[in-house]
């Protein structure tokens, strides 16, 4: 249930839209203020909410994607109840309120209510979302898709140059115009720096999860297709100094960390996923997720590995790519 196409398609909100979390950060959260903190703490923007359709329900992972209005804007509202911390059990035990539900021998269970701070949920908005954001949180079936460095060029080159989600919220943060305060590394160099940042997914309250990006300062590398050797100083600086920055800030080594490009991504703009090896994050399986580390050695062994080879990635069944695909009669 965990992998199915939503929730694979969960890490990818946002666009020039408004695009921010409404959750409540502790007053003493490392990373401070900003915006999008101060205006969600005071208001809430979502109770004039009108909710015309969940998109997709997981109720092992507390997850749900709805479809609704937002003063008359199409909206896409993201609810995800936040884990258990360890940090704070002493807490949760001595300050909840425990309702019995039953006892029979030595078991008995409970209603616990934690105190609200300890018993939050996670919310995304999007908004105003676009059809294919809408689309994209409906529970779909995939299809394996395989391209070709010539299907590439023919297929879904001219789709993508058509039809990519904006990269507004990219700019924004590399002109920080947006998530400044949330930079925890940055490499200004034109040509091979980057901003590392936190995940729009992460809380940033458990390294459990941990999950950052590191977006490439140059603009005109959309995907893994456009890689080839010219790119390895600017991908090895990425590698190297973002695992120095993550030791140094979270105190995770290179060999706790699965970095990573996917293939298709949702936005065209090269950037590099960091989580945390052994979290089980949104659309790390082999399928989509390329691991930088053999990104790199392929383009060490042929300059242009990423032009010529067959690349294989899933779509949904209501991607209009896919119907590119088909139309070709290529699957
Ligand atoms: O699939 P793709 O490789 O394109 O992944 C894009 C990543 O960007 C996902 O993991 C998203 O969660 C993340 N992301 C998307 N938006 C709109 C934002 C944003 O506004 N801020 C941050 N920090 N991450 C974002």
């Amino acid at each position: 249930m965990a992998d199915t196409a939503a929730k694979r398609e969960a890490d990818s909100v946002g666009g020039d839209e408004l695009s921010h979390k409404v959750k409540k950060v502790k007053a003493d959260d490392e990373n401070g203020g900003g915006d999008v903190k101060k205006e969600s703490e005071y208001e809430n923007i979502l109770s004039g909410f009108k909710t015309s359709k969940v998109l997709s329900d997981y109720a092992r992972e507390k997850l749900m994607f709805i479809h609704g209005k937002l003063a008359d804007q199409e909206a896409v509202v993201i609810l995800e109840k936040t884990p258990i911390r360890e940090d704070t059990l002493d807490e949760l035990f001595s300050g909840s309120r425990l309702k019995l539900e039953m006892r029979n021998d030595i078991y008995s269970k409970y209603r616990l209510q934690a105190p609200s701070h300890l018993n939050e949920i996670k919310t995304t908005v999007v908004c105003p979302a676009t059809e294919k954001h809408i689309k994209k949180y409906q529970s779909q079936e995939s299809f394996l898709v395989e391209e070709t460095g010539e299907d590439f060029q023919s297929i879904t080159l001219p789709y993508i140059q058509k039809q990519s989600l904006s990269l507004q919220w990219v700019y924004n943060i590399l002109e920080k115009k947006a998530e400044a305060d949330k930079i925890v590394y940055e490499d200004p160099d034109p040509e091979v720096g980057f901003v590392l940042l936190p995940d729009l997914k992460w809380d940033q309250k458990q390294v459990d999860d941990l999950y950052l990006l590191a977006i490439a300062h140059q603009r005109d590398i959309g995907s893994l297709r456009d890689l080839t050797s010219e790119q390895l100083p600017l991908l090895q600086n990425i590698l190297q100094k973002g695992k120095e920055a993550i030791l140094q800030r979270y105190n995770l080594p290179g060999s706790k960390l699965r970095v990573y490009l996917h293939y298709q991504p949702s936005y065209y703009h090269l950037h590099v996923h960091f989580t945390k090896l052994g979290y089980d994050a949104p659309g790390c399986g082999v399928e989509r997720a390329h691991l930088l580390t053999d990104v790199i050695q392929n383009l060490q062994s042929d300059p242009l590995y990423y032009k010529t080879r067959t690349l294989y990635f899933p779509l949904r069944a209501d991607d209009e790519l896919l119907s590119k695909f088909k139309e070709a009669g290529r699957l």
